[in-house]
């Protein structure tokens, strides 16, 4: 059983990155990441945080906007406005969940496609279906970072990815299809689901639910990939996936923490290069 090791990963992506940020800067460049957070969930704030010290280990410029839990949508356009008009602001990305009366489908409309470095908007989303250069989401580019790290080629495989969100199962689906994998996408109302991710040569998991995937799912062999994070009531931090027993079955998996979550970040860091030399050959 190998470890899929996003932390060590991740810190050898930043040093290059690191690279092409001093390279952009002799050019005249320096790579600008705003980030605009709402309200003061502590998870978004972990997370929006270890962007903003990622974007400092590495020389990217990077803006936080904070706004209380109240801000109107229509504050938040504007805000939006203000940096895709901004030539210092290359990648901007709004911290999910928003508030409840925020309708969020709007408010990642109005990102910049050229600045989406989330890979949230519809237009970004297509251009990914259909296989053409995009901004794709940084949790399932970060999945595929890992794959093509430790060799493991999808094209063939059988994948069962975990969780049909926009963020993560979507964009999985269509990143593994793009390199050939035959993929099953299962959900909430998903009759059987032992009987999908049984037979998978890969299981990809994002769901948000402890446990949910046991030894007794996955056949001996099984590459398991788990994106769930969880914190349990005594802080301890799982994701969705029995590690202790899946592993034992595993031929490769991600630990929770240290798997794919630091991999986002490095893909939101890859991103963001790629949205600044985007702006430079565009001048
Ligand atoms: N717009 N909203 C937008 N983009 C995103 O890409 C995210 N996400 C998810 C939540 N909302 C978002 C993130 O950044 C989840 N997420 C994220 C990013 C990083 C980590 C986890 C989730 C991460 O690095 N996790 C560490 C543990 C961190 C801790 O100690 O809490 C890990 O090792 O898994």
């Amino acid at each position: 059983m190998t470890i899929l090791d996003g932390k060590k990963l991740s810190q050898k992506i930043k040093s290059e990155i690191k690279k092409e940020a001093q390279e952009l800067k002799k050019e005249g460049i320096t790579p600008g990441l705003a980030v605009i957070l709402v309200g003061n969930d502590p998870a978004s704030q972990t997370y929006v945080r270890m962007k903003k010290d990622a974007c400092n280990e590495v020389g990217i410029y990077s803006v936080v906007h904070e706004f209380p839990e109240t801000i109107t949508q229509k504050e938040l356009l504007s805000t939006i406005d203000m940096i895709n008009e901004n030539p210092n602001i290359h990648g901007l990305l709004i911290q999910l969940p928003l508030p409840k009366h925020i309708d969020t489908t709007k408010i990642l409309e109005r990102v910049s496609p050229k600045k989406d470095v989330d890979g949230f908007h519809p237009y970004n989303m297509g251009r990914l279906v259909e296989g053409l250069d995009t901004f794709a989401p940084c949790t399932p580019l970060g999945v595929m970072e890992l794959f093509k790290e430790y060799n493991i080629d999808v094209y063939g495989k059988d994948v069962c990815v975990v969780g049909a969100s926009n963020i993560v199962g979507k964009p999985m689906w269509a990143l593994l299809v793009n390199k050939m994998a035959t993929v099953d996408i299962c959900h909430i109302a998903t009759k059987d689901l032992a009987a999908h991710t049984k037979r998978a040569d890969i299981v990809i998991v994002g769901v948000g639910k402890p446990n949910l995937i046991t030894a007794d799912m996955v056949k001996e062999g099984v590459i398991v990939v788990d994106i769930g994070i969880n914190k349990l009531p005594d802080g301890k931090l799982v994701g969705d996936v029995d590690f202790e027993n899946v592993s034992k079955k595993a031929s490769y998996i991600t630990p929770v923490p240290g798997g794919v979550g630091p991999m986002t970040i490095a893909m939101l860091l890859k991103n963001t290069i790629k949205a600044a030399k985007n702006f430079k050959e565009a001048k």
